[in-house]
């Protein structure tokens, strides 16, 4: 019997300070991912959304460089516990964020339940900066840092446990955005990256044949953070944070059947939808599409 599916939506958009991210979540319950997946033949749950805290928009704050921190960490420590749950109820936890810094609390929710997590991070960016690397002081710019045990300790601790993931377990594809701090902690820790360079010269079936390969090599789960800023903003216009120069809709396509194929994923996120920067619900709409390829869902 198929895994039933649950989803969790995270209207968070206080990672970073762009309006609309919140909205997320309806827009690709709108995009229709609960018909979608039944089609496919899971049970699906929808678990509803997890509760933003709302600080007065005009006075955000921003001690040690960490905008919003108190929201921040409170709505991570609620999608900690309910993912852990679902998992604990032996589902798929299907996480729809929201901007990206509900990683942490999505990780902290699923990382104790494996010997050893794997995590593939498909972003335009590497989000592994800190309070002190942060050009920008937004928590979403963090996530894959704190999730290593990196930055402050009411984030790294949420979930009462620290690091979630181990740096050889992790791979980020689809990269073209580093801050210097970011670099540094790349190759002090050997993070395996595969940039849009990579995937140019060796195409994306190699590059998800060699990430496949060392992200299963030492874990017992993998968890997939889809931000859709790694997709080209021609086809996921609707980001906070846009870089020219991403994956075609066809290759980010490729790389989720690679993964249904393989059945290696044990938990997955999309984030960063912003439904005010969107055009006609379109990222929406792709995210909801990528959802479909990874659970399976073929033309023939
Ligand atoms: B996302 C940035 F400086 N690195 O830290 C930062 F370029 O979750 C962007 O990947 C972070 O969308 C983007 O602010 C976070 C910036
Ligand atoms: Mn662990
Ligand atoms: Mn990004
Ligand atoms: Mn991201």
């Amino acid at each position: 019997m198929k895994k039933k599916i649950s989803i969790i939506g995270v209207p968070m958009d206080l990672g970073q300070t762009r309006r609309g991210v919140d909205m997320g979540p309806s827009a690709m319950r709108y995009a229709g991912v609960i018909q979608r997946l039944k089609k496919l033949d899971y049970g699906v749950v929808d678990r509803g959304d997890i509760e933003i805290g709302r600080p007065p928009q005009y006075d955000i704050k921003n001690d040690e460089n960490l905008k919003d921190l108190d929201e921040v960490v409170k709505a991570n420590a609620l999608l900690a516990d309910s993912v852990s749950k679902v998992v604990d109820e032996g589902d798929f936890p299907l996480v729809l964020g929201g901007d990206h810094s509900i990683a942490i609390g999505t990780l902290a929710g699923v990382a104790n339940k494996y010997e050893n997590l794997g995590v593939i991070w498909f972003d335009a960016h590497g989000d592994l900066n800190t309070g002190e690397t942060s050009p920008s002081g937004n928590i979403h710019g963090m996530p894959l840092a704190i999730s290593l045990g990196i930055g402050h300790s009411r984030l790294t601790e949420i979930g009462g446990y620290a690091p979630k993931i181990e740096p050889e377990n992790i791979v980020i594809i689809g990269a073209r955005s580093l801050d210097d701090g970011e670099k540094e902690l790349i190759r002090e820790k050997g993070i395996r990256v595969y940039t849009m360079h990579e995937i140019d010269r060796l195409g994306m079936t190699n590059v998800m044949e060699e990430a496949i390969k060392h992200v299963t090599r030492n874990t017992d789960g993998v968890h997939l953070s889809l931000d859709l800023d790694a997709l080209d903003p021609q086809h996921a216009p609707g980001v906070g944070t846009p870089v020219v120069g991403g994956t075609t809709y066809r290759e980010a396509h490729l790389a989720m059947e690679m993964l249904a194929e393989r059945r290696i994923i044990t938990s997955a996120e999309f984030v960063e939808v912003n439904t005010i920067l969107d055009i006609k619900n379109q990222t929406a709409e792709a995210a909801v599409g990528l959802i479909g390829s990874l659970f399976g869902e073929k033309l023939l």
